[in-house]
């Protein structure tokens, strides 16, 4: 359920996306812009890491193949673009009435340096609430399939350095989604990304109409 109004100091609506490796979260993203500019739908989308120049920065660090990153200093890594991402991206266009569609946030934390590196859940809880200044997500959606089909659809050019990680890692992270889904029901919807391309973004469309035509009333015209 969206919070009303009166429950968010910004006019408007925050979706992230989460999922495995290869779920097909950046392909969505851009057909669903392209949807919501061509109904003038005013929107923003971005991406963790990496959604403003410092995060750029960050990003080439955190995804270089063959750097050792300590799974602390990962964390801060993480966390440091996501406070950038924050004050500089997310918030303003939140502050413009604008949907704003982050390709992962929060939970990747949680899934990956959680459930995948095993850092106590206290410590992630307590940075990414001073990174995000306590923003969360209204609506999250799970691209949900297995780690194996996700990884297999990746470039065959080479992988970054958390793709190069164990199958055992992908495994835990799949199984952190599931958990954080089965914890907070009211704010995740799931789709299942092992769908053709077109049922996915059919059902995309279909979860973002739902919650949010309400205040955003153009997005009748997604379905
Ligand atoms: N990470 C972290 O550890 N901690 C954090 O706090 C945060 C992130 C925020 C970011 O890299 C990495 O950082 C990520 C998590 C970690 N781990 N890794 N590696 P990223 O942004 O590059 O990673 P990603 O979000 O997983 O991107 P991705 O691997 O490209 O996945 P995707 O965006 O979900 O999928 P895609 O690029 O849209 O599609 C992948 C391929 O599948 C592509 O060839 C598509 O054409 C194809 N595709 C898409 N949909 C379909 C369907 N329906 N059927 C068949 N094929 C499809």
């Amino acid at each position: 359920m969206s919070l009303r109004a009166a429950e968010r100091d910004y006019p408007g609506s925050f979706i992230t996306l989460e999922g495995p490796e290869g779920a097909g979260k950046t392909t969505q993203v851009k057909l669903l812009s392209q949807k919501l500019e061509a109904l003038g739908i005013p929107h923003t989308v971005s991406r963790d890491p990496g959604g403003t120049p410092l995060g750029k920065q960050i990003r080439r660090v955190l995804l270089k193949p063959g750097t050792y990153i300590a799974p602390m200093a990962e964390l801060l890594l993480y966390q440091a673009d996501r406070a950038q991402h924050v004050d500089e991206l997310i918030m303003p266009a939140l502050k413009r009435g604008e949907i704003v569609i982050c390709d992962r946030f929060t939970d990747s934390t949680l899934a990956y340096q959680g459930f995948g590196r095993n850092i106590d859940r206290k410590t992630i809880e307590d940075l990414n609430a001073m990174a995000t200044q306590g923003l969360t997500p209204e609506l999250t959606i799970l691209f949900d399939l297995e780690s194996e089909k996700g990884l297999g659809r990746l470039h065959p050019g080479g992988h970054d350095r958390l793709e190069q990680e164990a199958i055992e890692f992908h495994h835990r992270i799949r199984q952190g989604y599931l958990t954080l889904r089965q914890e907070q029901p009211e704010r995740w919807a799931t789709i299942d990304a092992t769908k053709a391309l077109i049922s996915v973004q059919e059902e995309f469309a279909r979860i973002i109409v739902e919650r949010f035509a309400d205040r955003h009333p153009k997005l009748k015209d997604l379905a």
